[in-house]
Order: structure tokens, then sequence, then C-alpha cells
């Protein structure tokens, strides 16, 4: 209904291909980036994606990392005040959460693209501009896919394959999602698709949060796109994935599934 809304109420650009015609850089566009000890990381991730042609804003969400990143940070949006924004949270709040905090203060800053990455480079901040282009094709939620073809993923040892396949199968299965890296976190999302998304609603806080994102996307119809990217395994700083996190995750999926089924 939002979705035929907004298609209604601009008619200049109904069609996808009509996107192509506005240039990105008239476009606000905030790259997300949460942050929990990646001291090592932030600095350099934060100028690459600065000196991008898209000429993105920076909002980093903290969660007052033990090892300074949150000074790094400060120190960043001093340097650039007009284009870095640093979020402090108290403590470590989660990734689900720190997702949402950054969305809300993006929503606020009128952003028309919101891109979300990790701070430890699998995400590559060059495949930025392809996110955003694709997204200008009419694309609602644009993911940097592992999982299409041109897409890679380097120095992963064999059981991250095994985890990162069992959640995409559980979500494909389960859940019906048609995303090819359903659990994939470089996102660009139009500032409509946030807009629609009950996010109060949203029960998952760490990595599944993503999943569950993606239900609500697919069920308001939100045309997604992927683009292939290479992902490479972090090479500096600590990875926060536990068994612990692995274990909500099951849960989340389970109870997204006892939702679908309910619904029908
Ligand atoms: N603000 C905030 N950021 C977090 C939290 N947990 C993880 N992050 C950040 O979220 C991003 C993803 O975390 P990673 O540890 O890289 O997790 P991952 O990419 O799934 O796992 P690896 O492949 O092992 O790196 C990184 O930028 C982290 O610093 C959290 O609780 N709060
Ligand atoms: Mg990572």
């Amino acid at each position: 209904m939002t979705r035929w809304l907004w298609h209604a109420l601009r008619p200049s650009v109904d069609f996808p291909e009509a996107y192509g015609k506005v240039a990105p850089m008239h476009r606000q566009i905030t790259v997300i980036v949460p942050t929990y000890n990646e001291r090592e990381n932030l600095e350099r991730l934060a100028r690459q994606i600065l000196s991008l042609p898209v000429a993105p804003k920076l909002l980093i969400v903290d969660d007052n990392s033990p090892d300074g990143t949150g000074a790094i940070a400060d120190a960043l949006a001093s340097e650039f005040p007009r284009r870095v924004e640093v979020l402090h949270r108290a403590g470590k709040l989660g990734l689900g959460s720190a997702y949402i905090a950054g969305f809300r203060q993006a929503l606020a800053a009128q952003s028309d693209y919101i891109i979300t990455m990790d701070a430890d480079f699998s995400h590559p901040p060059q495949a930025i501009p392809a996110l955003v282009a694709k997204a200008e094709q009419g694309f609602d939620l644009v993911i940097g896919s592992r999982y299409v073809r041109g897409g890679r993923i380097e120095g992963w040892p064999w059981p991250r394959y095994v985890l990162s396949w069992g959640a995409n199968a559980f979500a494909h299965l389960l859940l019906g999602l048609h995303a090819h890296d359903a659990t994939g976190g470089f996102r660009c999302y139009r500032r409509e698709v946030l807009e629609a998304v009950p996010l109060d609603a949203i029960f998952s806080n760490g990595y599944s949060f993503l999943i569950e994102m993606l239900c609500y996307v697919q069920a308001g119809n939100w045309r997604v796109g992927e683009v292939p990217i290479t992902f490479t395994n972090r090479r500096e700083g600590r990875s926060k994935v536990s068994s612990d996190e692995i274990v909500k995750a099951l849960y989340t999926v389970g109870k997204l599934f006892l939702r679908r089924l309910r619904r029908g």
C-alpha cells in the first residue's frame, strides 16, 4: 500500500529506468558503520568511504568499545564535521539495535539511500557506487552479494562457509526468502523502505536481524536487487560472532517460520 502510494505520488519516477536519469550526486547517501572494537580498521575505512565519488556521509554507531574506537570516531567527526557523525551508545547493545539507531538518525537527516556495512573491510567500500547505481535503477533494497555470479569470498575457513550456507538455506526453505545472499549485511536501502518497515516490531538484535529485516522487505513487495561483491575475511581485529549468536539466529528463524505458518 505504502509502496503503491509512493509510486502514485511520484509519477515522474514510475519506471525503473527513470531512476538512472537522476545523478546519484543529487541523492543524499548515509553509510552506517556499527563498531565494536574496530580500532585497527575504522580510520582507514572512513577515509576510503569519504573519498568515494558518490560523496556519502558516514554515521558510526559505536557501543562504547573498550579499545577506544569511539575516540577515533570522534576525531573523524571533528576532522569532517559536515560528513561524519557518531552515535555513542552506553555498551554492547547488539548489531540489530545499532542498525536501527542508525536508521532513525539517517532518516531524520533526510537521507535518500541508507547503506549498512561492517567496519572490518569484509564489505569493500569501492562497491558502494555500484549499490547506489542499482538502487537508482529502481531497486528498493540492494544487497552486496557473495552468492550471485561474480561474487566471491576470500579467506574464510570452511566452518564459516557451512555456517553461511546453512543460514541461507534456512532463510530460503523455511522463510521463503528469494535473495541469494539473505544474510549479507552490506545493503543499500531506499529511505521509503525504512519508513515502511515497523522497526519497533523487530525482535531480533544480533546477526539474525538481517534475515528478519529482509522478511519485512519481501513481505512489503519492495524490489530487491543484488550486486556481486568480493567478501574478504577480516584481517584486523576480532570477530564478534559467537556460538551464542548462532543459537539466537536459530531461535529467530524458528520464530519467523512459525509466524509465516500462522499467517499462511
Ligand atoms: N555497535 C555495535 N557494533 C557491533 C556489535 N557487534 C558487532 N558489531 C560490528 O558489526 C560489524 C560486524 O561484526 P563482525 O565481528 O565483523 O561480524 P561478522 O562480519 O559477522 O564476522 P566476521 O566475518 O568474523 O568478521 C563490525 O563492524 C562490528 O564491529 C554491537 O553489539 N554493537
Ligand atoms: Mg566481519
